[in-house]
């Protein structure tokens, strides 16, 4: 955190998806392609990156809220300025496939999250035995719950930085860009709103 805000226009990307999926270690390989040590994500993290996109320059926030239930009913607002949403699942977890879907249908079920594309990131494919991406699609069922949105499921592995580089080009080109938004806030006043909601 502790970026500036951008005079560019802005296209907020949401990271979510169930605690130890692997977020925070995304995030940050994708920003920094390096691995990072993670603790658990208190609050929430912010990266900002410059990305093209037909002819235009565009600032990419990618925000990790974590999995804080007490701020969730403070999101809907925030939704509504998001230009996709990236699910990231731990393809290692089979036992926790229900509670994420459960997770994704809610997030999904979101007015203002209508018509957004989903990316949905199998993580941990390092791993053996991780779920693979026909796996993830029958898991999650999600022909079924995309019918009115684009979605596509990337492999990867935020540890080796296999299919990382890939998550984030297919993030640029699935963001429509009449979601776009103009300069509303910067990351400071948004990072101020959502506390503001919270409990922290
Ligand atoms: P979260 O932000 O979704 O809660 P974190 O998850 O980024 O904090 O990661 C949770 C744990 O998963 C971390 O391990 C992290 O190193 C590990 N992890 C993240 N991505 C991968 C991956 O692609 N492969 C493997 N094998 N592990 C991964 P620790 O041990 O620090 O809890
Ligand atoms: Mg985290």
């Amino acid at each position: 955190m502790g970026q500036k805000g951008s005079k560019l226009p802005e296209a907020r990307i949401l990271l979510l998806g169930l605690d130890n999926a692997g977020k925070s270690t995304l995030l940050y390989k994708l920003k920094h392609d390096t691995c990072v040590k993670t603790s658990p994500t208190i609050g929430f993290n912010v990266e900002m990156m410059e990305v093209r996109k037909k002819g235009k320059n565009i600032a990419l926030t990618v925000w990790d809220v974590g999995g804080q239930r007490p701020m969730r009913q403070h999101w809907d607002s925030y939704h509504q300025d998001t230009a996709a949403i990236v699910f990231v699942v731990d393809s290692s977890d089979r036992r926790r496939v229900h509670e994420a879907k459960r997770e994704i249908e809610s997030t999904l079920s979101s007015e203002h999250l209508r018509g957004r594309p989903l990316i949905l990131l199998a993580n941990k494919q390092d791993v053996d035995g991780a779920m693979t991406v026909s796996d993830i699609k029958d898991g999650f069922s999600l022909e079924r719950l995309c019918p009115d949105r684009d979605w596509f499921v990337q492999p990867c592995s935020a540890s080796t930085g296999v299919g990382v580089v890939e998550a984030y080009d297919r993030i640029v080109s699935m963001i429509k860009l009449s979601h776009v938004t103009g300069i509303k806030e910067n990351i400071k006043e948004t990072v101020h709103y959502l506390r503001k909601g919270s409990r922290y």
